[in-house]
């Protein structure tokens, strides 16, 4: 079989999203997931202008060549945009391959290693008592997980509560909008809400939080000490993770389980957090670290240090990567959870797909390749809108991780 044709689909349905087609002149094709959230136009001509050459006459079911000669090949290694135009090509040949074999992309990762895979809900408030009614109301649609995130008195708004009575989204078209932070509000804030939300719905649904890369290694020791008697499932990204040994202080202190790794690309950005176990959990995603055949690397390595999967699954991430996610989390050794935070319903008639969500976990389908689809024709009717993930300044007007 050859690679024939291959080219980028740029729409948005609700939100941009960057999907590559690639064909075969079997009449097979395969779909990968290129979208890196405001900066998509990048990953799509880095894929059109430097990629799709490279690939046409190539065999699809070569993955393991094909992905060391775009990784290696380029001699520029690594960053998110190689990395998820990498991802795109890898991800469109599994589908290839397991549609060619007539078999779901899960068969060719090993089988299921369980019969569904947990997923964890978002709910969010603007008070204390708007997160335990969204947590309640998750806990009713089925959620045996949930992610609470809540606004903090005396910050206009804060990552991951909308801003509207909508859902949420954090890109927003027009130009970086700016949000204030204070670590010693959040601080002084959070521990309260989980021990009042722990207090309302008791001990049976795991809790997570979201820190999104906000605090220092011994401000986040000391959340995580205080979250301790709420037993939380994880504490995300409590740190910008470029200093690796900062999560060694975070470890020191506490026994809440620490995850991180949606803003990595590569095992090189997390070697050294997995094999000093400072974390728990690994959370790359399939399309921003470089496709199944390295996050499959990725987890074997981090199942040595007791380390296990977490995939980021934000709504910036396509059905493609959701489809890609399940096949890989339902397969895995070392899976832990995933994150579902659903697609709008634009966006999901644009990616018609066979996964689905019942009581507590999602299943990939058994269509063979990942099965899900691109509906071309709807989507011409969503063309690309610049937008922009909000930047974050300190009361002061320091710039500061959002
Ligand atoms: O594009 C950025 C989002 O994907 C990110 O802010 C979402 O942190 C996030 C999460 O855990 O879903
Ligand atoms: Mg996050």
């Amino acid at each position: 079989m050859k690679i024939t044709r291959a080219w980028v689909n740029i729409c948005s349905p609700g939100r941009n999203f960057v999907t590559l087609k690639v064909e075969t002149d079997e009449g097979f094709y395969g779909l990968g997931d290129a979208t890196l959230n405001g900066r998509e136009m990048a990953v799509a001509s880095y894929l059109t202008e430097h990629v799709v050459p490279c690939i046409i006459g190539r065999d699809p079911f070569q993955t393991e060549d094909i992905w060391q000669y775009l990784y290696r090949g380029a001699y520029w290694r690594r960053g998110p945009v190689t990395m998820a135009a990498i991802a795109a090509v890898d991800v469109a040949l599994w589908d290839i391959k397991g549609k060619a074999l007539q078999t779901p992309v899960y068969n060719l990762l090993g089988g299921k290693s369980r019969e569904g895979v947990l997923v964890y809900a978002h709910a969010h408030g603007n008070s204390t008592e708007e997160v335990i009614a969204d947590v309640q109301k998750h806990m009713e649609m089925g959620y045996l997980a949930v992610r609470a995130q809540s606004a903090i008195p005396g910050l206009d708004s804060t990552y991951g509560v909308p801003k509207k009575a909508q859902p949420y989204e954090p890109a927003e078209r027009g130009l970086p909008s700016e949000s204030r932070w204070s670590s010693e509000l959040y601080l002084r804030h959070t521990p309260r809400l989980f021990e009042k939300l722990r207090a309302a719905i008791g001990e049976d649904v795991h809790l997570l939080h979201d820190v999104h890369h906000r605090l220092t290694p011994i401000e986040a020791a000391r959340l995580g000490k205080e979250l301790e008697p709420f037993h939380l499932f994880w504490m995300e990204d409590p740190v910008p993770a470029e200093l690796q040994e900062g999560f060694k202080i975070i470890r020191e202190h506490t026994t809440t389980p620490v995850a991180t790794g949606e803003v990595f690309h590569s095992i090189w950005d997390a070697h050294d957090l997995i094999r000093n176990q400072w974390i728990d959990y690994i959370r790359m995603s399939v399309v921003h670290s470089g496709g199944l055949t390295h996050l499959k690397k990725v987890a074997d390595f981090a199942s040595l240090y007791h380390v296990r999967t977490g995939c980021h699954g934000a709504t910036d991430l396509s059905p493609v990567t959701m489809a890609a996610a399940l096949h890989f989390g339902i397969a895995v050794h070392n899976f832990g959870i995933q994150e579902h935070m659903p697609h709008s319903a634009e966006t999901n008639a644009v990616f018609p797909h066979a996964y689905s969500f019942k009581a507590g976990y999602m299943y990939p389908g058994d269509a063979p390749g990942l099965g899900v689809d691109l509906d071309e024709s709807l989507a011409k009717k969503y063309p690309y809108q610049r937008a922009y993930l909000p930047i974050n300044r300190r009361l002061d007007g320091t710039l500061t991780d959002w």
